[in-house]
């Protein structure tokens, strides 16, 4: 059977899924749809030109952040967050590792879903760029001015933290919830050591809200207890509808072993519609339990340029059996995974991973539907309100298995169709398919510039998609994934790019380059931008101090030398801290700094900035060490020694 004759039935999208396999007989495609010229006169930016748009890409398994430019598709940086990145020595530095602790310890790799620009009033206002970590409940803030992690914090009472990190209107909280229910006591939510089938007694979830507004304070404000289901995805209510967030759930049967979860014998899960203003006035006012959750938050301080870590042990938690009006059920058709709320904030859109149709919530349905208290039962404390009222429409043919869904804020909405590879694009007020693009191949997520906020910037959409096969040249058995470029500024949608991404892009982000392009940092004043303790201001200042086993080297880099670039008198068992200041005022003109056998990878030093290599000789003899960044004529003399003595 070829990947075309079943690409839109239903009984291939059936076998597909739950044979968890891709029996795609690819061939090359070469056609397009859009004339080729066409296509590359609207991706084409000239030499020296600049992009557009920013798209921030998650990295996925890689743990980063993959900056772009749209439209030409252009990788422009990765920024390391949730993983170690030899490339500038984050997370290896003793100025960054800190980002990296948890309360299980030094955690060096993480894995990145969903980028959040935060918003002011509904829109991307570029300040700060939010992700989550998947693996060990993690969200990140990531700085705009300077494209660098400056905040980690772990979420206790979690197992993953998928529905994350989606904003608020005024990015007055970051959401976060459980992936994985986990068996907590009652007392305390601390995780149990009790037997796995006894899922349906001791497991729960829990959702929660981090105040996300002060850059350097992220904390959690609430957390959630809800049922011992799966939380995957999240969306906020704007407009009318701010002051909630929406989050999906599967495994609503609670199921705990993978081959009763995929049979999803519910013909309905649940959205979990929280009023988070209801929630925080519980928690203003102290009606929350106190309870033990060890987390860390990871900090670069912002007066010193050094990150910090340290640990908390509480966390205020709400239980919606105590505290009613907080959180309600939506019963959302088979095993929902994205949840997306359109510009206008009145419609609640799921995407069902096994559904054959799209359902489309009104907000005010949904109000009305709380207000009569017309609920068809109760679990745990949580209404369960009644489809039917809630509906404002199904969409009908989205194609299979949809997912996630933007918005083009001319009362359009964009479905992935991840089993028939596909972009569907369907009127929200008609619920009516107007529009399908096949994508190559299985796309996750979509992304409009601005498509999931008040005002999309419209124009482009970008196919995230899961599977290469054919699409570039082949790479061995592992492909970079394909992202593709759709004009979406007319009527009917046009391919026009494929461009490969690092990691596993989940979610995506894009703002117009004007909003940030002029706010990039370029270099750290030396005298008052650089407050690291150890820096030095000029060649006079540089040494090398002795503090027990300690050696302290405060070393200067400027094209092309070090001083001092001749250290004696280490010992072997010493610990050697290279605290290197980039004496460099000039834009672009990075050091870096590598000493052989380092376990530590190398630093790279920003102009005007100090860092510090941490190394631990294992052996005698003098080892060289060397600038990695080709910064001048001289670069290659750029180096040093330093010898090691027996103890
Ligand atoms: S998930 Cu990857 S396609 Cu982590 Cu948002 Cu849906
Ligand atoms: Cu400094 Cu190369």
């Amino acid at each position: 059977m070829s990947f075309q004759s079943i690409k839109r039935t239903a009984l291939g999208a059936a076998l597909l899924l739950i044979a968890g396999s891709f029996a795609f007989a690819c061939q090359s495609t070469s056609s397009t749809d859009a004339s080729n010229s066409d296509a590359a006169e609207k991706v084409y930016v000239a030499p020296g030109e600049h992009d557009e748009f920013y798209a921030f890409m998650s990295g996925g398994y890689s743990g980063q952040l993959g900056i772009y430019g749209l439209p030409s598709g252009r990788h422009l940086k990765t920024v390391p967050v949730f993983s170690q990145f030899g490339e500038n020595g984050y997370g290896y530095s003793e100025d960054t590792r800190p980002l990296l602790q948890t309360s299980f310890g030094f955690v060096p790799w993480g894995d990145a879903h969903h980028p959040k620009v935060s918003q002011t009033d509904g829109v991307p206002d570029g300040r700060w760029l939010f992700i989550n970590e998947n693996n060990t409940p993690r969200i990140a803030r990531v700085d705009l001015t300077t494209f660098e992690t400056t905040e980690v914090l772990e979420i206790p009472n979690s197992a993953g933290n998928h529905a994350s990190a989606f904003v608020t209107p005024n990015s007055e909280y970051v959401s976060a919830a459980t992936r994985f229910s986990i068996p907590m006591d009652e007392e305390n939510l601390q995780n149990q050591d009790v037997s796995i089938d006894s899922y349906k007694e001791n497991f729960n979830g829990t959702i929660s809200f981090i105040r996300a507004d002060k850059p350097g304070e992220m904390e959690v404000s609430f957390q959630i207890l809800v049922p011992g289901y799966d939380y995957d995805l999240s969306h906020a209510g704007k407009g009318p509808s701010d002051g909630w967030s929406f989050f999906t759930s599967y495994n609503s049967e609670e199921a705990n072993t993978m081959l009763e979860k995929n049979a999803s014998r519910n013909d309905k899960d649940f959205i979990a519609a929280v009023n988070w203003r209801k929630a925080e006035e519980y928690a203003n006012n102290g009606e929350c339990r106190m309870v033990p959750g060890e987390h860390a938050h990871n900090h670069v301080n912002h007066d010193t340029g050094l990150a910090e870590s340290e640990m908390r042990d509480e966390v205020c938690v709400l239980n919606p059996a105590d505290n009613p009006g907080m959180v309600y059920f939506l019963p959302t058709p088979k095993s929902p995974h994205g949840v997306d709320v359109d510009p206008t904030g009145q419609y609640i859109i799921a995407g069902g991973k096994l559904s054959t149709i799209i359902p489309v919530f009104a907000f005010d349905k949904m109000i009305d539907a709380i207000e009569r208290e017309s609920f068809a039962k109760d679990i745990d404390g949580i209404p369960v309100l009644n489809y039917n009222e809630l509906l404002h429409g199904e969409v009908e043919n989205p194609g299979l298995g949809p997912l996630h869904t933007e918005f083009d804020g001319k009362g359009y909405a964009y479905t992935t169709a991840f089993i028939s590879s596909e972009i569907v694009k369907w009127d929200i007020e008609k619920t009516e398919v107007v529009d399908r693009i096949d994508t190559y191949y299985s796309p996750g997520h979509l992304m409009i510039p601005g498509g999931d906020s008040q005002e999309p910037f419209g124009q482009y959409l970008v196919a995230l998609n899961k599977i290469t096969k054919d699409r570039y040249l082949p790479t061995g058995p592992e492909l970079w994934h394909s992202a593709q470029l759709i004009d979406i500024s007319g009527d009917k949608m046009k391919l026009l790019l494929d461009f490969p991404t690092s990691g596993e892009p989940h979610y995506a982000q894009a703002i117009p380059a004007d909003m940030i392009k002029d706010k990039q940092r370029k270099i750290y004043d030396i005298k008052t931008e650089n407050g690291n303790p150890y820096k030095v201001l000029n060649e006079d200042e540089t040494g090398i101090e002795r503090r027990g086993n300690e050696v302290h080297v405060y070393m200067s880099a400027i094209r092309s030398h070090f001083v001092p670039d001749n250290i004696e008198g280490i010992k072997l068992g010493d610990e050697v801290y290279f605290h290197v200041t980039n004496l460099e005022q000039d834009w672009d003109i990075p050091h870096g700094f590598a000493v052989q056998g380092a376990n530590t990878a190398e630093v790279l030093v920003m102009p005007g900035q100090t860092r510090t290599l941490k190394w631990t000789p294992t052996k005698t003899g003098v080892f060289p060490f060397y600038c990695t960044d080709f910064c001048s004529a001289l670069h290659q003399e750029m180096q040093g020694y330093v010898r090691v003595s027996p103890e």
